[in-house]
C-alpha cells in the first residue's frame, strides 16, 4: 500500500488547461472587469515619463538661454506625476483585489467538486490512492491553483501589458534605440522558458513526495495502535525521518531552480541599460534626440526592469500551478467503474429476490469467484459458510456494488443490479460488513446514518434488536456519546452491534451481515438472532457465519471453498451428506464445546 499511488496520468498540458479555463470561465465578468483595470494601469505608468521630459527639455531650453520655466510650471509638471502614480496606484489595488478574492470563490468551488467528486469514486479508485496524497491534493496543490489563478494570473498580466505597452512608449522616443533595448528579450524567454520547465519538474517532485509524506504520517496515526503494540516506534520514525530527508533533497532543488532565476533575470535587465547608455548617449550628443527624452527613455527601462524581474519570478510560480493544476486533474478526471445506469430500471417495491448466474469475479488477475449460481428466493435466510479466504465477503460485496462481476449477472428481483440506480439498490440492501466503520461523531448519529431523522422509536427498536441498549447506561452521553475516529472508544463487539443497529433502523428488504457478530459473546449472539430473526421473518437474509447457532436456524446453508459453491442444501441434508459443511460444522461444535467448558 505503501508504493506510490498510481493514479492515471494525463499527457499533455491540455487537461489543466481545460481545467482552469472552465473554472475561470464561471467568473468571466470580474476576470474582465480586472483585466481592464491592470491593463489602464499599464498605459498611466507610462505617462510620468512623458511629463519628465517636457520638464527636462523646458529647464534645458532655461539653461542654454532661452525662457526659463517659472516655478509654478515645475510644480505642475510635480502634481502631474503625482496624480498619475495615484491612478496607476488605484487601479492595480483595485485588480488585485478583485481577481485575488474571486480567486477564493473559484478554490470555494473547485474545492466542493473535488469533495462531490470523491464520493462519487469507487473501491477500486480508493485501494490504488492513499489517503494522505489525496488531502495533499485537496489541501496543497488547492492553495497552489488558487495562487496561479488569483495573484499570479494578475500579476502575469500587468507585466505583459507593462512590456508591451513600454515597447510602444519607446519607440514613440526612438526606434532605434527601442529595438536594441528589446533585442535581449528572446533570449531572456528561452532562459525563463528552460528554468520554467525544470522549475516545475522539481515542484511537481516536491509535491509529489509531499503526499507520500502526508500518506506516511497518516498511516502511523491511524496506525498507531499496531506500532506500539510491536514496539516498531523507532523503526517508523526512522523511515519518516527517511522519507522527510527526501522531501527536503526535492525542496531543495527546486530552491535552487527558483533562486538562480532572479539575479539571471538583474543581470539580464542590467545589460539593457549600458546598450542605452552608450547609443542612447551618443544620439543625444548628436542631437538625434533632446536630453528630456533621453531621460524618458531610461525611466522606461528603469519602470519596465520591475515587471522584468517579476516575469522570473511568476513564470516559476505559474509552473507550479500548473504541477499541482495537474495533480488536482487526476482526480477530477479520474471516472468510477461502478455508477448509475443512464436510464435506471426503478423497482416499485422490492420484494428481495437474489439471482446469481455465472458470476466470476477477481480483483486484478487473481480469480476470487467462480461460476457462481445461486438463487435466493424472497424472505430466505442463508447461510454463508467456507474457510477463510474462500470468498465469502467478495460475494456479498458484489450484491452491493463494492465491485462488479467480470462475468455472469446478478438479479435482484429479476432486474440486473446494473441496470438498477445505485441508490435504489443500496437503500434496499441493510449491509453489515466484516469490518465495521464509524464516524466520530455522536452514536445516535452514527445509528442512524443509513436514515437520517429516525423516530425514537426505531431507534430504540434497533437498540433492542442489536442489544446494544445493555451497554447505553455505560456511556457517558448515553446515546448522545461522541465516539472516537473510526469508533476507537468502543469495544469490538460494541462496534459490530452498532453497525447491526445501522442497518437494522434502515428497515431494508434484504439484509446482509458478513461475520457481523463475531465479537459477540456466544450468549448475546443468540439474544440477537432471536430478536433478529423476527426482523427477518419477511426479508432476505444472508449471513456470513460460523456458530452453529446460526447456522443451524437458517433456512439454506451455501458451502464456499475456493471460489465455487460446493455445497447446498438445509442444515439436516447438508449434516446427513456428511461432506465439507458437516466436518465443518463437527468441528465448529466441539470448539464451542470447548470455550463453555473453560472457566470464565
Ligand atoms: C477472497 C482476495 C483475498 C482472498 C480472496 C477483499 C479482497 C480480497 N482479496 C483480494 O485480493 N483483494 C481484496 O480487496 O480474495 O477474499 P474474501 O472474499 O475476503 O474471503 P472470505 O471473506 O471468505 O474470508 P474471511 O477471512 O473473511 O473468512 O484470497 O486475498
Ligand atoms: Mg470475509
Amino acid at each position: 500500500m505503501r508504493a506510490g499511488a498510481a493514479t492515471p496520468v494525463l499527457a499533455g498540458p491540455e487537461p489543466r488547461l481545460r481545467l482552469a479555463l472552465r473554472y475561470l470561465s464561471h467568473y468571466r465578468g470580474r476576470y474582465a472587469i480586472g483585466f481592464a483595470a491592470i491593463l489602464g494601469a499599464s498605459l498611466v505608468v507610462m505617462l510620468p515619463p512623458i511629463v519628465l521630459r517636457d520638464a527636462i527639455d523646458a529647464l534645458n531650453l532655461g539653461v542654454e538661454g532661452g525662457p526659463a520655466p517659472t516655478m509654478g510650471t515645475l510644480i505642475w509638471y510635480g502634481l502631474v506625476i503625482v496624480g498619475l502614480a495615484m491612478i496607476e496606484g488605484f487601479l492595480r489595488f483595485a485588480a488585485r483585489l478583485l481577481v485575488s478574492g474571486t480567486s477564493r470563490d473559484l478554490e470555494y468551488e473547485l474545492r466542493n467538486d473535488l469533495a462531490a467528486h470523491q464520493m462519487t469514486l469507487d473501491r477500486t479508485f480508493y485501494l490504488r490512492s492513499q489517503t494522505g496524497d489525496l488531502m495533499a491534493r485537496c489541501t496543497n496543490d488547492l492553495q497552489t491553483v488558487r495562487d496561479l489563478l488569483g495573484p499570479t494570473l494578475i500579476d502575469l498580466a500587468r507585466i505583459l501589458t507593462m512590456l508591451i505597452a513600454g515597447f510602444f512608449f519607446l519607440l514613440t522616443v526612438n526606434t532605434r534605440l527601442a529595438l536594441i533595448s528589446y533585442a535581449y528579450l528572446p533570449i531572456v524567454a528561452i532562459v525563463i522558458g528552460a528554468f520554467g520547465k525544470q522549475v516545475e519538474e522539481r515542484y511537481g517532485r516536491v509535491q509529489e513526495q509531499f503526499g507520500a509524506l502526508s500518506a506516511r504520517v497518516q498511516e502511523n496515526i491511524s496506525g498507531m495502535r499496531t506500532i506500539k503494540a510491536y514496539a516498531q516506534e523507532e523503526n517508523e520514525t526512522a523511515a519518516f525521518g527517511v522519507a522527510n530527508r527526501e522531501m527536503m533533497r526535492r525542496s531543495m532543488s527546486w530552491a535552487y531552480w527558483t533562486a538562480g532565476l532572479f539575479p539571471l533575470m538583474t543581470l539580464a535587465t542590467g545589460a539593457s541599460v549600458i546598450l542605452v547608455l552608450w547609443f542612447g548617449g551618443a544620439d543625444v550628443l548628436r542631437g538625434d534626440i533632446t536630453l528630456g527624452q533621453f531621460v524618458q527613455f531610461n525611466s522606461y527601462l528603469l519602470i519596465l526592469s520591475n515587471p522584468l524581474l517579476a516575469l522570473g519570478w511568476n513564470i516559476t510560480v505559474l509552473q507550479q500551478g500548473a504541477a499541482s493544476l495537474k495533480r488536482i486533474s487526476e482526480v477530477l478526471s479520474a471516472r468510477p467503474l461502478i455508477a448509475d445506469p443512464d436510464v435506471p430500471v426503478v423497482l416499485e417495491q422490492v420484494k428481495g429476490e437474489i439471482v446469481l448466474r455465472g458470476v466470476t469475479f477477481g480483483y486484478g488477475a487473481d480469480v476470487v469467484l467462480r461460476e457462481v449460481d445461486l438463487t435466493i428466493p424472497a424472505g430466505t435466510t442463508i447461510a454463508l459458510v467456507g474457510v477463510t479466504g474462500a470468498g465469502k465477503t467478495s460475494l456479498v460485496e458484489l450484491l452491493v456494488r463494492m465491485y462488479d462481476p467480470t462475468d455472469g449477472e446478478i438479479l435482484l428481483d429479476g432486474i440486473d443490479i446494473r441496470r438498477l440506480s445505485l441508490s435504489q439498490l443500496r437503500d434496499s440492501i441493510g449491509f453489515v460488513p466484516q469490518e465495521t466503520f464509524l464516524f466520530s461523531d455522536m452514536l445516535s448519529d452514527n445509528i442512524a446514518f443509513g436514515r437520517p431523522g429516525s423516530s425514537d422509536e426505531a431507534v430504540r427498536y434497533a437498540l433492542a434488536t442489536s442489544q446494544l441498549e445493555n451497554d447505553i447506561p455505560q456511556f457517558t452521553h448515553g446515546l448522545a456519546t461522541v465516539i472516537g475516529e473510526r469508533g476507537v472508544t468502543l469495544s469490538g463487539g460494541q462496534k459490530q452491534r452498532a453497525a447491526l443497529a445501522r442497518a437494522v433502523i434502515k428497515d431494508p428488504p434484504v439484509l446482509i451481515l458478513d461475520d457481523a457478530l463475531s465479537h459477540v459473546d456466544t450468549h448475546t449472539e443468540e439474544e440477537i438472532l432471536r430478536r433478529l430473526s423476527e426482523f427477518m421473518r419477511s426479508r432476505t437474509t444472508i449471513i456470513v457465519a460460523h456458530r452453529t447457532t446460526t447456522l443451524a436456524s437458517a433456512d439454506v446453508v451455501v458451502v464456499l471453498d475456493d471460489g465455487r459453491i460446493v455445497e447446498t442444501g438445509t442444515h439436516a441434508e447438508l449434516l446427513a451428506r456428511e461432506g465439507m459443511y458437516s466436518r465443518f460444522f463437527l468441528r465448529q461444535q466441539l470448539v464451542e464445546e470447548l470455550v463453555e467448558d473453560l472457566p470464565a
